[in-house]
């Protein structure tokens, strides 16, 4: 080895091993004069839960998880048998953590109570893309996290049913190619990627920003029938060709909420559920799929709206809600919104 290669080795050892989610959220709590520790291991729990089920989405065809129960959950929609599993894990590892008052998932018909007096409200979806499993194609864990105003009260669903804006901390992880845990705590947006032969998320992408402007739009064409005349005025403005403007947009959509959501932070542009004649409220959650994803945009400098109004600021009304969606970079977004006060 030639004596000049050595300063490079210096710097290699000292970036050798990078930061964990465990350590940045430590970091994060050593910054907060009163934290107790119950909201760093609130979190620690949910990664255990997270690569335990991860380990079972990588062997998913090995393990015959694929394929369907034969139940319905509260939506209507068939259960896949990994599904279940996501919920189950997350739900039992995160009951034992000791630290939720109330739990609310995609997969329970009715919040989950406890009488210790868990300070935090956990809201996810367990398996958002579902009906991607099959094809081995991308799919994801949503979570919310907000504070209980009494953890000394029973909990209640009252707990659950609050504005996005009063979100501590939300997330999401995608099993992709490489399996990505995106997070918020209020202080901007750090992706993790989870190293398997480690068995620990590593900080991957420090600080996501959206890009002010982004090329691609996202949404399910098949709907197009169905849309407002409004949300047909704004597809076809941003098909159509206008070189000086940049248009057309390019289409990318792969049917996870998780993935499309994750593109578009990263890359910007728009990626958009809006109702429909078919969804009269929209499709997507607002409890457990909007509203963590909203916080994530706005964390991220992006915008989130379901159309007309800010996400974060709805008053949920049921814990299986449903609204219309519309995130991205902030201009991509005011663009839409204009189609739909009828400016364009
Ligand atoms: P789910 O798989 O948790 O039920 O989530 C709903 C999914 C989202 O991931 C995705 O954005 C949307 O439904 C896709 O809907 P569609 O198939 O109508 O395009
Ligand atoms: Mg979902």
């Amino acid at each position: 080895m030639s004596p000049d290669s050595l300063p490079n080795m210096k710097i290699a050892a000292s970036t050798v091993v990078g930061t964990t989610l465990r350590e940045h959220v430590l970091m994060g709590m050593h910054a907060a004069p009163n934290a107790t520790g119950e909201f760093t291991s609130l979190i620690n729990h949910l990664s255990l839960a997270i690569r335990v089920f991860n380990s079972k989405v990588r062997a998913a065809g090995l393990a015959k998880l694929l394929g369907y129960t034969g139940e319905t959950n509260v939506q209507g929609e068939e259960v896949q048998k990994l599904d279940a599993f996501a919920n189950d894990v997350l739900l039992n590892v995160l009951q034992r953590s000791g630290h939720c008052g109330v739990i609310g998932s995609e997969e329970l018909d009715e919040a989950v109570f406890h009488d210790h007096p868990g300070k935090y409200v956990v809201l996810f979806d367990p398996l958002d893309g579902s009906s991607n499993i099959d094809c081995n194609i991308d799919i994801g864990t949503i979570f919310a996290v907000l504070r209980r105003a009494d953890p000394g009260d029973a909990g209640s669903l009252a707990d659950a049913l609050r504005p996005g804006r009063e979100i501590v901390c939300a997330g999401y992880v995608v099993y992709g190619p490489a399996t990505v845990f995106v997070l918020s705590t209020g202080h901007g947006v750090h992706g993790f990627t989870l190293d398997p032969n480690v068995g620990e998320f590593f900080l991957s992408m420090p600080d996501i920003r959206v890009p002010d402007h982004g090329k691609m739009y996202s949404c399910n064409e098949g709907n197009h029938a169905r849309w407002s005349p409004a949300v047909q005025r704004w597809n076809a403005w941003i098909k159509s060709e206008d070189k000086a403007e940049g248009r057309p947009y390019t289409h990318r959509y792969v049917g996870s909420l998780v993935a499309d959501a994750h593109r578009t932070l990263l890359k910007g542009g728009i990626f958009a559920y809006p109702a429909d004649s078919k969804s009269m409220t929209g499709k997507l959650r607002l409890l457990y799929e909007a509203n963590p994803i909203s916080y994530l945009l706005e964390q991220a400098g992006g915008a989130a709206t379901d159309g007309t109004s800010r996400i974060l600021d709805m008053k949920p009304t049921s814990l299986h809600q449903r609204v219309p969606l519309v995130i991205g970079s902030k201009a991509e977004v005011a663009t839409f919104a204009s189609f739909v006060r009828g400016e364009r």
